[in-house]
């Protein structure tokens, strides 16, 4: 590929979403079948709401560390979402301009977990004394392109993947998949007619012979009823663990989003419907939910 007349920013996040649509077969099998249905011509006219990243809340990586590459190309950060359960910690990131998608960064509060699970979690992750994101020339696209996907810790052994799986399984994604594209979200509400309300295009995902995740019902709806989550289920694939041990774990997962528009512009003409119109942000009920499409009940249930 070609990146000279990209910015920077559009370069990585392409970067991040080829690798990610080739690991993730959901993905091009849903724009496929949004094609040949007459919905949209190409992949570019999907309005990608937000992609989101996990970290581990470690000396050096988190959040602290992850949101630098973002917040040098102009992102925002915003509010912040505490997961008491899953003892997680997030922030969402406005783009810099409205054509680029929102961030949502979690990062696994390390300290609140078992002795146990610190100790494997510190077992690779220890010997990380600085910043690897201080190293990186962040006006570079290629590069931070690279650095999602380049190993920052030693592959892990299955057992220790097992082990942490028990106790965390946010824990157990991050060890193996690091800082992969977890999901991007797909904008229904400015579709056609027929996909453009979530129940629609659950039932069109479901068409497709894709799983959803049920975790507190298939859409999940913020208290003030204006932003409507679902997600598919992660696809379950096969991890080459150190010593070429293999087993099949949980890759990444496709979202959508519906985000009505706020009570004061209903009266708005459809046609001067713009984002700034519609709900912000995030919603902590949602996202509680969402986090588990990658957990073992709903990939296997
Ligand atoms: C993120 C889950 C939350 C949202 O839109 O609220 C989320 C994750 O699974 O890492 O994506
Ligand atoms: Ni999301």
């Amino acid at each position: 590929m070609n990146f000279d007349n990209q910015s920077p920013l559009d370069t990585f996040l392409n970067i991040l979403f080829e690798r990610y649509s080739q690991q993730v077969p959901a993905v091009k099998k849903i724009t496929n079948a949004l094609i040949s249905n007459g919905v949209i011509q190409g992949q570019d006219e999907i309005v990608n709401d937000h992609i989101a990243f996990r970290t581990l809340g470690v000396p050096h990586l988190g959040i602290a560390s992850f949101e630098k590459i973002f917040l040098h190309h102009g992102y925002r950060k915003r509010d912040n979402y505490y997961f008491e359960g899953k003892k997680l910690n997030a922030y969402w990131y406005a783009p810099p301009s409205p054509e680029y998608p929102r961030i949502f960064m979690s990062e696994l509060m390390v300290e609140k977990l078992s002795d146990r699970a610190q100790a494997l979690i510190e077992k690779y992750t220890r010997h990380i004394s600085a910043d690897p994101v201080d190293a990186l020339n962040l006006d570079k696209g290629e590069q931070i392109g690279e650095f999602f996907h380049q190993p920052l810790w030693q592959l892990p052994e299955k057992s220790d993947y097992q082990a942490l799986l028990e106790e965390s399984e946010y824990a157990a994604w991050v060890i193996y998949n690091r800082y992969y594209l977890n999901h991007y979200t797909i904008s229904v509400h400015d579709l056609k007619p027929g996909y453009r309300h979530l129940e629609d295009f659950n039932a069109f995902v479901e068409s497709l012979g894709l799983k959803l995740n049920t975790e507190g019902g298939k859409i999940k709806v913020s208290p003030d009823g204006l932003l409507r989550q679902s997600s598919t289920v992660a696809e379950m694939q096969e991890a080459v663990f150190a010593n070429g041990e293999k087993m099949e774990i949980a890759g990444s997962y496709v979202e959508f989003s519906e985000r009505l528009v706020l009570p004061q512009y209903v009266d708005l003409p459809a046609a001067e419907i713009r984002a700034e119109h519609r709900r912000e942000g995030f919603e902590t009920g949602n996202a509680d939910k969402i986090f588990e499409s990658t957990y073992t009940k709903q990939t296997k249930g």
